[in-house]
Formats: C-alpha cells, structure tokens, sequence
C-alpha cells in the first residue's frame, strides 16, 4: 500500500503510488497564552527539551469524555472554538488525581466554566502544552472558549486553509491545536459539533456524522450542526467550511440502508470525481461481502484538498483526501494514478471498521489500524485487478522502502517502543511490514481462520481501544491456536534473514532442505529471538516441471507447500522427489524476510521462465538482473572491459516470446532494479559505478533484444479510447516497458516513437511514459518536450508534479542547479507538501547521482530546504531529512559531506522535535546495521 515516491506514506501509502512530548514555561492565567498565541512557530524548541514518550508508561486516562459539544465562529484570520466537555472520573484509572489536565497548543483561552460557574484564577493554569484544572469534582461538565489563527497554520495541522477553504487534520495530535481536551485515542466520545460562518463565503459547513440541522443566522451568517453517534477518539475530528461542489451517489448497504456518499471538490474539479466514487462503491461492496462489514453512518463525505501533509484522513463520516488521490482523468492521471487512487480510497473506507469502530490504545499500536488496513485494502485491490501482479508491486514497495529503513538509524519495531514525535512513525515498516505481519496470520490461518478472527475482534472490541495484543488473541481464540511466539513481529526491529541449504539424495529420493534465521541487530536491539516465519514453497525440476512436494512437515496442496519455521535451524524432508529438483522458494513472499540462497544463474533462469508462482518468477528475474548488475558493477570500480552476460538475452527473448504471460508481469519483469536500490544492496554503495552498470546493461540488453522489442511494439498497437481497465493497464505496461528498452538499446529508432507518442498519446499514460524516455535519452528533444507540456499544464498542479518529479529524478545535466532553478519556477510553493515531494523529495530520494555528488553540494542544499521547510511545516520536513538516514552506507567523501549536513542541521537552536529526532537518530548510527 500506500507510500510516495520519497517512501511518505502517503495515505498511507502506495507502492502503487507508492505514501510528534512539548514543554514551555507558563504564561499568565487570567488570559492563557498557551506556548504563546502571537508566537508563529509554536512547535519549535531547543532540543534539550524534548520528551521521550515510552509504551511501557502506558497508564489509562485518569478521566472519560462522554459527550463533546463543539460550537464554531469559522473565520480565517480568527476561529472562536466554544467547548463543552461532560467528563467524568475513570474508574479503571490508578492514583486520585485530583487535578483534571487537558492538551492544548496556539490556544488563546478567552473563558472557562466548571459546572456552569466562571473558575476562578487559583483554579486552574496552564503549564506549556497543557492546561491543569485543580481539584475538580468526580463528574462535571467543563465549558472553555478559546481563539484560533487558521490563516497561520503552515503545518497544516489543527485547522488550516487550504485555496479559499477551512479544514482541519487531527491524527495524530492536532486536536489539540483547536480546542484542550484529553487529545489521546483511547478517550473515546460522542460529539456534536455547530458550525456558524459567512455564507457567502463559507456556503458548506461540514463535520463528522449525521447532518441535524441548518439555517441562517440574525446577522446573516449560516450555521450547520452534526451529530456523531458513535464514541470516537478526537483524531477522527473533522471540519470543512468553503465554497465547494460535490458530486452524489446513494449506495444501498446489504441490510437495506440507504447512504449518501458525497465528494466535495473546489470549482471546476467535478468531472474528475467518477473514478473515485466508483473506487467507493467496489471497497463497500467488498467489505460487505468479504468482511461482513457495512456502514454505519447517512453520509460518507470525501473532501478534496491540494494541501495535505500525507495522502487522506479517515475522519469520521468526512474523510479528507489529497487531491492526487481522488480527481483524475484520462489526460491527467496515469493509470497508476488510477489504482492509487482506488487503492487509497478503499483504505480509508475500510478505516471506518479498522481504525474507527476499534481503534488504538495509544499511538504505539498504529500498526494495529495501518497494518491491518493496508492488508485490507491490498487484498481487495487484488480481488479487483490481478492477485499476482499486485502481491509483486507490494513486495517491490516493501523491499524498496521499507527494507532500508530497517536496516538504518530509524530502525524499529512495527510496534515502537519509543518516539519524541508520533508523526515520525507512520513509516514503511508500521504499515507496509505491518500489512506483512497480518498477511502472515492469514497464511497461517487461511482464509477462513482470518475471518473468524475477524468477526472475533470485533465481537469483542466494537467501540473500543485497544492493542496489538488484543489482535493477536482474538486470532488465536478464534482458531484454537497457540500464536505466543508470533508476538515476537511486533516487538524485534530489522529484516530477518533466512538461509536455505539443501541436500538431494539420488538413492532414497529424498530432498532435505535446511532453514534458518538470522535478524541483524538494529538500534537498540543487539540480540534479536527467532521469528514464526511460514514459509512457502515448491519444487521444479531443471526443465522446468514441477515436481511432487511430499513432506509430512508441512501443508502441501497443489504443488505448494506451507513450512513453518519457529526455530533458528530446521530441517524439512521431503520424499518421493524423482529428480534433483530447483527450489522455487518463498513463493508469494510468505514472509517479510531476506533470501539466501546459492542458486545458479541457469537455476535463476529456469524459475523466471517456468516458475508457477508468479512472485516467484518474478522474484528469480529480478535476483538475476541484481545479480548481473553488480558484477558490472565490481567490473567498473575495477577497471575492468564490461560485457553483457549471454544469459539474459536468451532469458528475456523468451520472456518477450511468451505469450501465455500477463502483459503486466512481463512489464514488472522487464523493470531493471533501480540505482538507488542498488545502492542499498553493495555494502558499501557505489553509486557512480552503479550509474555506469546500469546504463551500460540498458544499453547493450536493449541492443540484444531490438529486433524482438521492435516486433512486440508493431504488433501490439496502443489501446485507444483510453479506458483504465486491467486489461488495457496491463497491455500499455507491457508496451511502454519495451519502448523503454528499445531507446535504450536503439535510441535513433526508439526516440522517433517515443516523440510521436508523446504528440499523439489520448492519455497521460502514455504521454507520460513518452517524456520520460525524451528527456532520460533525447538531449534537446526531450528540453523540447518538457518546454510543450508546462506550456499545456502549467495550471494543472497534479500534472506540474509530474512535470517537477521527472526533472527532479533525470541524472543527466547537472541536477542539482536544475533542482535549484525549478524552487523559483512559478508552480513550485515551499509551503505545498505535494511540491516539495515531487521536486526536493524526488530529487533527494530518487536521484542517486545527483543528490550523492561527491563534492556534497547537494547535502548542502538539502540541509538548507530541511532547516527552512521546518520553521513552515515540520512534518514534510521530517520526511525530507530521511535522505540523509544512510550516511554510513556511502564512501568517503560522501558519507563526511552528509554526517556534516545533518550536524549543521542538528545545530540550529530552534528545531521542530519531528526533525530533531530523525537527525539525532540518524548522528547516532553506529552502523552496525549497515556493516
Ligand atoms: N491515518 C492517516 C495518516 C495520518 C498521519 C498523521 N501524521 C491516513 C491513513 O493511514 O489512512
Ligand atoms: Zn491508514
């Protein structure tokens, strides 16, 4: 699921697309100025005073909200935000806290009443981020009345303003930012919520839940009220004020409800809303069917955004979605656009079960929603499209994102021990290692088995807020199973290694294969406890045939065996084995796990071309290409004349000659490895040497396979009308990924079709691919192209992000001068986080020799957007500062130039805790992980 280009999550998150304690000293108390309401950059402090938050302080809340009314005068220089709280003590609660202390930052505090009475100043002060109110009563109702600033809010969290319109983002702790409350999910309540504005400008006032009520004002303003009947944490709060459109569908739910599912988008975005309401109704239908899960409100409200600090919030009843993940058409989107787009809203829909109605405890069980959901919204996006080919770009997201993350500096477990700011952990490894983690009870379970531990989780914990261990019990309950062992996933950091040997026995015809574990140490965890690792796996023989797996060890059915590995060395028998057979291992990645195994390049070859298991076929393509790649690469770095190794013409001349294959797995067979993953795979990363490889393999493979790339691009013509349908995906995949090979191998032949795609193209696949290819191979036809397209999309912001990251990625030029002259172009906004991800994210993420020049110029400059993007917005900058995690991994003199850039970025006195713990965390490596 869900992760950008830079590994944001992004609404998580798309491999497809693949998307924080506070102390001040008081102020006075008969006005609170809460951190200093005129003071612009409230977030930011020295780092000595950072707050370590620690799971095993978990205490439960020492007071309940049961009911939450809220009354807004929306305004964008100045909300007044009314609350009244009806609280009581918690009887789970340990101590006799006789004070009550609520969270609230850039609050003004213009009144407070207990029980309807004015408190008086000894009763009550504020202390930093927080307000204590002193000796209050068992039950009582609290009223506060506080001012707001949304026009100042560039960290576009809390309620901000986003073109003409006002909205809000809570999770993780923006509430706090509008209003003090006990700003923590396991404080669940029912709100309703009045919003008052100038209807001329403000004609939509939307929140949470129902809609109740709505009319005019005396002075003429509007109000609007809604009602939430279900107890939620505040992170789930939501409101939108402004002048929207919407488009409309009623989905019928299975026991006969009928609710309104509304997209709410700013003037002129109306017809690029149909895939997304179609996405929303396929993930209702789906839940419905596969989950038994229905929805539970009248309305569900999607509202469209440009700004927006990830890809959506599943808000209660008013989900608010990055626009790159909603408005699309043929001649803007791609079709990874496309499945983003059906991915992300499925996501976020199936939060209203996984997430909502049971949510987290506390932020260190995120994985318990992320994970879980990301698991949900990948299984439906294979039941819409092709299992396989969908299992192998979450594995390729996995491996590219998620993998390095676990083996550098900000290494921790799915469920974290630790954080100085929660924002910083909504990564690859929560979500997509933690989609890995429930993936694996249903391999273990099967199908039904999850289901029932479903149905058991919910039973159990409807309107709660609960663990990981919770989870994990009620699939163990619900299936009988001993699952104490498995727990070990939520708690060890790093990706485990295994290593197969084997051992065939001609005589007895027996084959014996030996697994075992190994996790590295990472930050904190020197000695990690072997895992519950299921995995898969199947036999070939050299022709490639499959070969009978007979074992009395594991779950065989079709060829396919489920082993179970629980111990750190095991050895599984398997008998009635004709022939010396090729293992076709970790079929369908059973396990989030590393792979060592000696295979032959011929073995290799023999999977990629007749492995059943797709991923596994896949998977024995790309281990070839990686392979051949850094033997270039060691050819290079020792001057060595580098020449194409003859088994990958032959092996992909029978690729492109197969043709019972998907289109589309060819396409992701055909993908060469990527530099920077590359780089992640040398001990030490070489990324000159990998540019060369890597071209050269381009080059000369290209060459090799010209004639056969040439009779597949004549032979399958481009699909026209343009229709986003698997079937037409796949094709376009499969042709654009030859026209790729072929200007790489032939580019006077290639270029002249890659131009005239790009002219005639009905679509922005296509247009896309085609640009891509002018500017990485056609010099001053490709200046010529991009000139063409901001011309026709300048005032496209989705469609100038592609036109930003393609620029941002090219090696060739010189790409930190062109980054640099792109930060003054028009289009381009420090304080758009969709900006600063296409241009310096891509750049610095995606663009391994220009970000990893050896002068550290461009760690310079980086350092410098970091250090100004974090008095704007801190969490984008966080993510920004993430580049530099790898520093031990590179040579000298680039490993000294980024240790530099992220002192000097550690050095500044004010610095946000979101980038004050990447950047220490990062200077702290010791890099064992790395060695
Ligand atoms: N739950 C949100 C992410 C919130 C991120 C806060 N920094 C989107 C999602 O995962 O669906
Ligand atoms: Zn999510």
């Amino acid at each position: 699921m869900p992760v950008s280009i830079d590994g944001t999550i992004l609404c998580a998150t798309h491999p497809r697309g693949f998307a924080i304690g506070r102390d001040l000293p008081a102020h006075r108390d008969a006005i609170l100025y809460n951190r200093g309401f005129s003071e612009r950059y409230s977030a930011m402090r020295h780092p000595q005073a950072t707050r370590v938050i620690h799971r095993s302080d978990y205490q439960p809340p020492p007071f309940l909200v049961e009911q939450v009314d809220l009354e807004f005068d929306l305004d964008v220089d100045r909300t007044r935000v009314k609350s009244r709280l009806t609280l009581q003590r918690n009887p789970e609660a340990r101590g006799s806290d006789r004070d009550l202390v609520l969270n609230g930052v850039d609050l003004k505090l213009l009144s407070i009443r207990l029980d309807d009475e004015p408190l008086a100043a000894d009763r009550y002060h504020s202390a930093g981020e927080s307000l204590h109110v002193h000796q209050v009563p068992d039950r009582f109702v609290l009223e506060t009345e506080v001012d707001i600033e949304p026009a100042r809010n560039t960290a576009l969290e809390g309620l901000y303003v986003s073109g003409d319109f006002l909205l809000t983002q809570c999770e993780a702790e923006g509430f706090r930012k509008i209003t003090y409350f006990p700003d923590r999910p396991d404080v669940m309540a029912r709100f309703t919520v009045t919003l008052r504005a100038d209807g001329d400008r403000f004609p939509v006032l939307l929140s949470n839940g129902n809609p109740v009520g709505e009319g005019r004002l005396e002075d003429g303003r509007i109000w609007s009220r809604w009602e939430d009947p279900f107890p939620k944490p505040s992170y789930l709060f939501a409101l939108v004020a402004g002048d929207l459109e919407y488009v409309e569908e009623v989905w019928p739910t299975a026991s006969g409800r009928e609710v309104k599912l509304r997209i709410y988008v700013e003037p002129g975005n109306l017809d690029r809303c149909g895939h997304a309401l179609t996405a929303l109704r396929n993930a209702m239908r789906w839940d419905e069917e596969r989950f038994g899960l229905e929805y539970d409100l009248d309305r569900y409200n999607v509202v469209v955004t440009n700004d927006f600090n990830m890809g959506a919030m599943e808000n209660k009843g008013l989900n608010i979605f990055n626009a790159r993940y909603v408005l699309a058409c043929p001649d803007t989107a791609t079709d990874a656009d496309y499945q983003a787009i059906e991915g992300v809203i499925a996501h976020e829909y199936f939060h209203n079960w996984t997430g909502n109605r049971v949510t987290c405890r506390d932020w260190f069980q995120l994985t318990l929603k992320e994970g879980l959901t990301v698991y949900r919204d990948q299984s439906f996006s294979a039941d819409m499209h092709s299992a396989a080919v969908q299992r192998i770009e979450d594995v390729d997201g996995l491996r590219r994102f998620q993998y390095p993350q676990d083996a550098g500096p900000q290494a921790h477990p799915i469920r974290p021990d630790e954080y100085i700011e929660v924002n910083n952990f909504y990564t690859a490894t929560v979500y997509q290692k933690g989609a890995e983690v429930v993936r694996m009870y249903a391999t273990l379970l099967g199908k039904d088995g999850f289901r029932r531990g479903m149905d058991l989780y919910f039973r159990r914990h409807d309107g709660q807020a609960v663990t990981c261990d919770d989870f994990r019990a009620a699939m163990a309950d619900a299936n009988g199973q001993d699952l104490t062992q498995f727990e070990r996933w939520y708690s060890q950091a790093g990706t485990p290694c295994v290593r197969v040997q084997d051992e065939y026995l001609p005589q007895q015809q027996e084959y014996r294969l030996t697994l075992s574990q190994h996790t590295p140490p990472t930050p904190g965890q020197p000695d990690k406890a072997p895992l519950h690792i299921p995995f898969a796996m199947g036999l070939m023989d050299a022709d490639g045939q499959p070969l009978p797996v007979v074992t009395s060890a594991g779950r065989c059915a079709d060829g396919s065996c489920l082993l179970e590995l629980q111990e750190s060395q095991q050895t599984f028998v398997f008998t009635d084995v004709p022939r010396p057979p090729i293992p076709s291992l970790l079929r369908d990645f059973s396990a989030p796990v590393n792979l060592d195994y000696a295979y032959t390049d011929e073995q290799l070859a023999v999977l990629m071309a007749h492995d059943t298991d797709a991923f596994a076929r896949w998977n024995a393509g790309q281990q070839l290409l990686e392979r051949c790649l850094l033997n270039l690469v060691d050819d290079v770095a020792a001057g060595r004349p580098l020449v194409l190794p003859e088994i990958l013409p032959t092996a992909f001349e029978a690729l492109l000659a197969d043709t019972s294959v998907d289109p589309s797995l060819t396409a992701q067979m055909l993908t060469l490895p990527d530099e920077v993953y590359l780089a992640e795979r040398m001990s030490v990363a070489d990324v000159d040497s990998i540019h060369t490889a890597r071209t050269f393999l381009l080059k000369h493979l290209g060459q090799a396979l010209a004639s056969s790339l040439s009779t597949a691009l004549k032979t399958q013509r481009r699909s026209t009308p343009y229709q986003p349908e698997p079937g037409q995906i796949a094709r376009r995949r499969r042709r654009n990924a030859c026209l790729a090979w072929l200007v790489a191998g032939r580019p006077e032949q290639g270029l002249d079709l890659a131009a005239a795609q790009f002219h005639e193209a009905d679509n922005m696949t296509d247009r896309l691919a085609a640009l891509r290819l002018l500017v990485q191979f056609g010099a001053e036809r490709g200046e010529t192209a991009l000139a063409e397209f901001e011309q026709r999309w300048r005032d496209d912001p989705l469609v100038m992000d592609k036109w930003f990251a393609i620029q941002a990625v090219d090696s060739g030029g010189d790409p930190l001068a062109r980054v640099q002259r792109l930060t003054a172009h028009p289009a381009f906004r420090l304080r758009n986080p969709n900006k600063v991800r296409a241009l310096i994210g891509s750049f610095a993420h995606r663009n391994a020799t220009g970000f990893h020049r050896a002068d550290g110029k461009a760690y310079d400059w980086l350092a410098e957007q970091i250090i100004a993007l974090d008095q704007l917005n801190p969490q984008v900058a966080a993510r920004l500062a993430t580049a530099f995690d790898r520093w031990r991994h590179f040579p000298e003199p680039r490993r000294g130039h980024m240790r530099a850039a992220l002192a000097r970025i550690a050095a500044q006195s004010r610095l946000s805790p979101d980038v004050f713990e990447i950047v220490s965390k990062a200077l702290e490596d010791q890099g064992a992980a790395a060695a």
